[in-house]
């Protein structure tokens, strides 16, 4: 009818086949020699991470429905310093794609992020929509490096998150470093910080990490000085309940791999009403390795 015509001229509604698409084309710029390690593939995981660890359970505010840090009241907040770059990079996606949503574009660039890293397969699915700068969070939502157990509870209790959770998320910091302009903290947690392994937790269990003297905020470092661990990353092996964890996933990759699906999966989807979710279950992006056969 006319009314339908209209209507499939005006309203586009994108497939699983078109999100693969979006998928390849971020993957495509993950690597750049001149930029870190070698890959954008780790600051696109924190920009996915940070764009959803606001969520607050208790009034359901926050998370990555609106992808309210476009908005600089919510870019300016400390723990968001350097995202910028991340925010710049994926910003080429989102011309050529202009049908899709800040908050689906971010997290599905931390999802191919993370398998194209060698990571597991995360879940993911669109749906969510732009919002507005009067919904962005209050600073103070996301976790403090300088901080130790009590607050990393409190942070990820609020999200929905357990201690099993707190764990096994912090096993992304086997992937890229901290920047002395962004954060203050200086170096990467592992050495091979552009492949996603359970080196962070076998690091924590294995290495004798000690005070770092120098003229920045207080952190670890291994013995060779090349290593490093925030203070809440150490936290994780001075706390038992947490330490159980570490040891378990220290042990054994595949339980870690399939956690952290688990969780980043649900991280991603916070403060996302079920409604606006286009599929009822989570769709599995392929590899671009998997489509080159
Ligand atoms: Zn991070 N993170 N994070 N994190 N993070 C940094 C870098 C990265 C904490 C934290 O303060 C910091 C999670 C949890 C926690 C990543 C992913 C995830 C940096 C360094 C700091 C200070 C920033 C800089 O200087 O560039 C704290 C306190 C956490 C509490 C547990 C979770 C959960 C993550 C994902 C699931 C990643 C990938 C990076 C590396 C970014 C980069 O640019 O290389």
């Amino acid at each position: 009818s006319a009314s339908q015509a209209v209507k499939a001229a005006t309203k586009f509604t994108p497939t699983k086949d078109d999100y693969q698409k979006v998928y390849n084309d971020i993957a495509e710029l993950l690597d750049d020699n001149d930029y870190d390690d070698g890959s954008y593939g780790p600051v696109l995981v924190r920009l996915a991470w940070h764009s959803s660890g606001t969520y607050d359970k208790n009034d359901n505010t926050g998370g990555s429905n609106y992808a309210t840090m476009r908005f600089p009241s919510e870019a300016g907040h400390g723990a968001n310093a350097g995202l910028e770059v991340a925010r710049t990079k994926i910003e080429e996606i989102k011309q050529k794609y202009p049908w899709m949503s800040y908050g689906d574009l971010w997290t599905l660039g931390g999802v191919c992020a993370v398998q194209e890293m060698q990571g597991p397969k995360i879940p993911w699915r669109p749906g969510r929509i732009d919002g507005f700068a009067k919904d962005a969070t209050p600073d103070g939502r996301l976790p403090d490096a300088s901080k130790a157990a009590d607050h990393l509870r409190n942070i990820f209790y609020r999200m929905g998150f357990d201690d099993q959770a707190i764990v096994a998320l912090s096993g992304a910091h086997a992937l890229g470093r901290c920047h002395r302009n962004r954060s203050g903290f200086d170096g990467p947690w592992t050495f091979s910080p552009t492949t996603f392994t359970n080196d962070y937790f076998t690091l924590l269990m294995n290495e004798r990490w000690t005070w770092r003297k120098w003229d920045g905020p207080k952190q670890l470092q291994d013995k060779t000085k090349t290593l490093m661990m925030l203070p809440s990353d150490f936290a994780l092996v001075q706390d038992r309940e947490f330490k159980k964890w570490v040891k378990v996933y220290a042990g054994d990759n595949d339980k870690f791999f399939s956690d952290f699906s688990k969780y980043f999966s649900e991280l991603l989807e916070l403060g996302v009403p079920r409604a606006q979710f286009v599929a009822s279950e989570p769709w599995i992006m392929k590899t671009i390795d998997e489509q080159s056969s």
